[in-house]
């Protein structure tokens, strides 16, 4: 999951940055995942918001805007600026902490940990660097690199190049590049991989070599640079196109997820890692009122007394929302 989301351009862009910021506080100081989720969700909305907001009042008639962050926007509109930021901002323990969980690897949690024992800035982390473990450390590496955002004509480039090399692998393997990318964005935090074969299904053994025999490859070939992890079925690493003569300048090291996912079980995952992570929310709230559970593996019913069957049988992202009765969206009409 990629750390930096992509800034939300719209006539409100003052509001929704003001909202991010917020959530991300929310998330990676107070651990509050509830209120990140309540900021993401009207950053979301007002993004969208085809008209400049002129008071907090105008801006409560959305979706997912309460009284609180009405107050706050008409703060904003009034001042300029927001009194609870500009404390965050200057506050020692919260600028140190939201700082250290932009390495990769480095959760609220820990990031707190390093902070409670002195850490505050990257050159800190450095010199502890015998104590982070070894993703905190590629982590810390490429920094700077990890932060930037990938632009659309990269990702199209490092496409063609997985599917293509994925086939020389295994004809037979399916590769979809999910997240932001899937959805169309203009540039995205990371890569998110999705594979499966058809030798593989949640009633088979795990097929670990299925995974592996593709970071192999991809490694061989110099693109995979580095792994942060390697379980039976999700590769976390490091990845770098190689430059071309076209190409001016090096490309940078960028973040990227690979998941084996059993056949049966691969549109439920495809629509699961395409996201975005608010449109996810509302299916499956959606799904739950017409009796059914939907996670990242499968569909269920749910039965009266609110247990859930068996798997349905899923040969498409659209059957999924068949099955709900849900208006299908393609994926670029997925960001919420
Ligand atoms: N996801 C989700 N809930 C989360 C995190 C992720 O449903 N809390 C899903 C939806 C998107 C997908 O996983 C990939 O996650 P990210 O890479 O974080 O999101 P993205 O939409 O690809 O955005 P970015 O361009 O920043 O990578
Ligand atoms: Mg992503």
């Amino acid at each position: 999951m990629s750390k930096r989301k992509a800034p939300q351009e719209s006539l409100n862009e003052g509001i929704t940055d003001f909202l991010v910021e917020l959530a991300n506080y929310e998330k990676n100081v107070n651990r509050a995942i509830h209120k990140y989720n309540a900021y993401r969700k009207a950053a979301s909305t007002i993004a969208k918001y085809p008209h400049k907001i002129r008071s907090g009042e105008e801006a409560k008639k959305l979706d997912g805007v309460g009284a609180k962050i009405a107050e706050k926007i008409d703060e904003f509109l009034q001042t300029g600026k927001l009194r609870k930021l500009e404390k965050i901002r200057n506050d020692d323990t919260s600028s140190s902490i939201n700082l250290l969980t932009r390495v990769t690897g480095i959760g609220p949690a820990a990031a707190r940990k390093f902070f409670e024992e002195g850490v505050k800035t990257l050159e800190d982390l450095k010199k502890i660097e015998h104590k982070l473990n070894h993703h905190q450390q590629i982590g810390l590496k490429y920094f700077e690199e990890f932060e930037k955002r990938i632009p659309r004509t990269e990702m199209e480039k490092m496409e063609v190049l997985i599917i293509g090399e994925l086939k020389e692998v295994d004809t037979e393997y399916i590769g979809t590049i999910c997240g932001s990318y899937r959805r169309g964005a203009a540039s995205s935090g990371d890569i998110d991989i999705l594979l499966t074969h058809p030798h593989y299904t949640s009633q088979t053994e795990k097929q670990p070599k299925l995974l592996h025999a593709v970071v192999d490859h991809l490694e061989s070939i110099g693109f995979v640079t580095d792994t942060l992890s390697k379980g039976d079925t999700k590769f976390m690493g490091v990845c770098q196109l190689q430059q071309s003569d076209e190409d001016e300048e090096e490309y940078l090291h960028r973040r990227i997820d690979i998941r084996l996912i059993p056949k049966d079980q691969y549109y439920c995952g495809v629509l699961y890692f395409t996201g975005s992570d608010i449109f996810n929310k509302n299916m499956r709230t959606h799904a739950l009122e017409k009796g059914f559970t939907l996670n990242e593996y499968t569909i269920r019913p749910l039965g009266v007394t609110g247990v859930a069957g068996e798997p349905l049988l899923v040969d498409s992202e659209r059957d999924i929302f068949d099955y709900i009765q849900y208006k299908y969206r393609e994926p670029k009409d997925r960001s919420e």
